[in-house]
């Protein structure tokens, strides 16, 4: 049977960079679920009869709201859900079966690399028909009618089994749990040359892949160890847990500590991976070398040619804004065009459906290309391990000679955490109300040349999204941006990201810290964020 709840809207369902998220008990208040699933489907047309996809992470409450979902869509009009067994799906994974199966959208079921439990984060975010996360445009309408809900449609029937595979019924619903690993599987064979990373594995090459118990472990065994033969023990912490146990599924190198001293260690293994706790994004480090994203993304686009699925080359790459310059400089060699795009993916759909660009990138640690919608993480570490499979040499050597031909982009990241929200917001307000003063201020011995609130215009829709960031642009090409972060749940958290290009040959190999040492003092002196946060250090560095 089919109910009408009546229901009170909540005036706090705005999705962030990447959906909706919270701690588990703000979802947990009465209809919180309820009314943000209703929302969204108030704000499509024409699913009657079509298909959805839905899977998560795996975090706590997956299987709850996993469940909900399922009543919803059919009291809504669905005609068929593919659900991940368990209620997993990886959120790459959730994109290919939305293009491959010809899916209205899917709803993916994660906080990505914020912890989980009954007391951390969880997420919900929709992705439209092309597989990609919904523009703002609909993410906009969802939460209009989030805030003027008053009732939501629901099946009565108890819980599905979800663990097996197979169909069911839920009213004139069908419910079709699917393997989550199987045809994701098939893309990346499809996508790479498994034969040359087959043989680089049988010739004694070793890996490390940790999948912080998050969801990549079991995509992560089946193509590593299963189908290119790693040896069992490549893949690290491969059981997805509710909680993570208990760590932050975030692969940077404060989260991902073990990770990186296991690779900075004396018999290191040759390559060293991990992915975040949806699977989109990663983190790469050979022996002895930490190879910061956005090089990652300038290497990757040099050298994806040696891949099957992308020999024919690429049509264009495309970053975001705060991500270093290092892939405009591949771009320009390639002679093909570069984009530069506001933080999160949804910005990259346009430029992927229009075919303008083939591979995307963010200094977050997400890379990408026109095979999905969203960032991979597993794909990324298949392009390394296919290049290095071709190149037969190392990460570091692969790394160095990139930064011999085309200089190297000093980069860092520095996170301020859970800062109060008023000082944080009043930091970055009132950098835009200076914006106009800053050009010939000197300050740490730095000129700024040049001061924006950066503004994107998608070539492809004409849509406009404004304050995306603020960028500092330094005489010699030196840069600071500043931004606040739209997937936090506690308080603020400002972002800051520093870069700096060295076109070598003498000077490749300094510490980034201390590359940008000028930079950095720069940027708290400019924005006085000491001062007005409190701290003296950032939390993260990245
Ligand atoms: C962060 C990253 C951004 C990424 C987003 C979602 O956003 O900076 O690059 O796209 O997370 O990634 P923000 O607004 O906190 O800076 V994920 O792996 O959390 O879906
Ligand atoms: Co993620």
């Amino acid at each position: 049977m089919i109910r009408t709840v009546a229901t009170t809207a909540y005036d706090d369902q705005k999705p962030g960079t990447s959906g909706l998220r919270k701690k588990v008990p703000h979802f947990q208040q009465e209809n919180y679920v309820e009314n943000f699933v209703q929302s969204i489907f108030d704000s499509l047309e024409g699913f009657e009869g079509a298909t959805l996809v839905l899977g998560g992470d795996g975090r706590y409450f997956n299987r709850e709201v996993v469940q909900i979902v399922l009543r919803m869509a059919a009291a809504n009009g669905f005609g068929r859900v593919l659900v991940g067994r368990g209620g997993l799906l990886s959120t790459p994974a959730a994109s290919n079966l939305i293009r491959s199966r010809g899916a209205f959208g899917g709803i993916i079921l994660s906080a990505s690399h914020n912890p989980g439990g009954p007391t951390e984060d969880f997420g919900i975010k929709y992705n439209i028909a092309n597989g990609g996360p919904a523009p703002e445009r609909i993410t906009e309408a969802i939460f209009a009618k989030s805030r003027a809900i008053t009732e939501y449609r629901i099946l009565d029937a108890p819980d599905l089994d979800l663990d097996g595979t197979g169909e069911t019924r839920l009213g004139d619903m069908v419910v079709e749990i699917v393997d989550p690993v199987a045809d994701y599987a098939a893309l990346m064979e499809r996508l790479f040359d498994f034969e040359a990373i087959r043989a680089l594995f049988a010739g004694g090459f070793r890996m490390s892949y940790d999948a912080m118990h998050a969801v990549t472990g079991p995509y992560a065994r089946e193509i590593l160890e299963n189908r290119l033969g790693a040896p069992a023990g490549t893949v690290l912490n491969g059981d997805p847990l509710p909680d993570f146990g208990g760590h932050h599924p975030d692969p940077n190198l404060v989260h991902a500590r073990e990770l990186y001293e296991r690779m900075m260690a004396p018999g290191a293994p040759d390559f060293g991976a991990a992915s975040d706790g949806d699977g989109d994004r990663n983190l790469i480090i050979g022996r002895g070398i930490f190879v910061t994203p956005s090089d990652s993304l300038a290497l990757l686009a040099a050298n994806a040619h040696l891949a099957p699925g992308y020999a024919q080359g690429l049509k264009g790459i495309a970053r975001s804004m705060p991500t270093s310059a290092a892939a405009d400089r591949v771009a320009a060699r390639l002679g093909i065009p570069l984009f530069e795009t506001p933080t999160g993916w949804k910005f990259f759909g346009n430029l992927l459906d229009a075919g303008m660009a083939t591979l995307c990138g963010e200094e977050s640690a997400g890379t990408g290309s026109d095979h999905v919608r969203e960032k991979d993480g597993l794909w990324a570490v298949l392009l390394w391990l296919n290049i290095l499979a071709a190149r037969r040499q190392s990460v570091r050597e692969i790394v160095e000679d990139h930064w011999r031909t085309f200089g190297r982009d000093y980069y860092t990241r520095h996170d301020y955490e859970a800062l109060e929200t008023e000082a944080a917001t009043a930091l970055i307000d009132d950098l835009r109300d200076r914006l106009s003063d800053l050009p010939g201020t000197e300050v740490a011995g730095l000129v700024i040349e040049r001061a924006d609130d950066f503004a994107y215009h998608d070539p492809v829709d004409a849509s406009t999204s404004e304050r995306q960031g603020i960028r500092l642009y330094f005489t010699g090409g030196a840069r600071a941006v500043f931004r606040l972060s739209g997937t936090g749940t506690a308080g603020a958290t400002l972002r800051v990201y520093l870069e700096r290009f060295a076109p070598g040959p003498d000077g490749l190999d300094r510490d980034p810290q201390e590359a940008l040492a000028d930079v950095i003092a720069a940027a708290d002196a400019i924005a006085g964020i000491r001062k007005r946060t409190g701290r003296e250090a950032p939390d993260v560095i990245t």
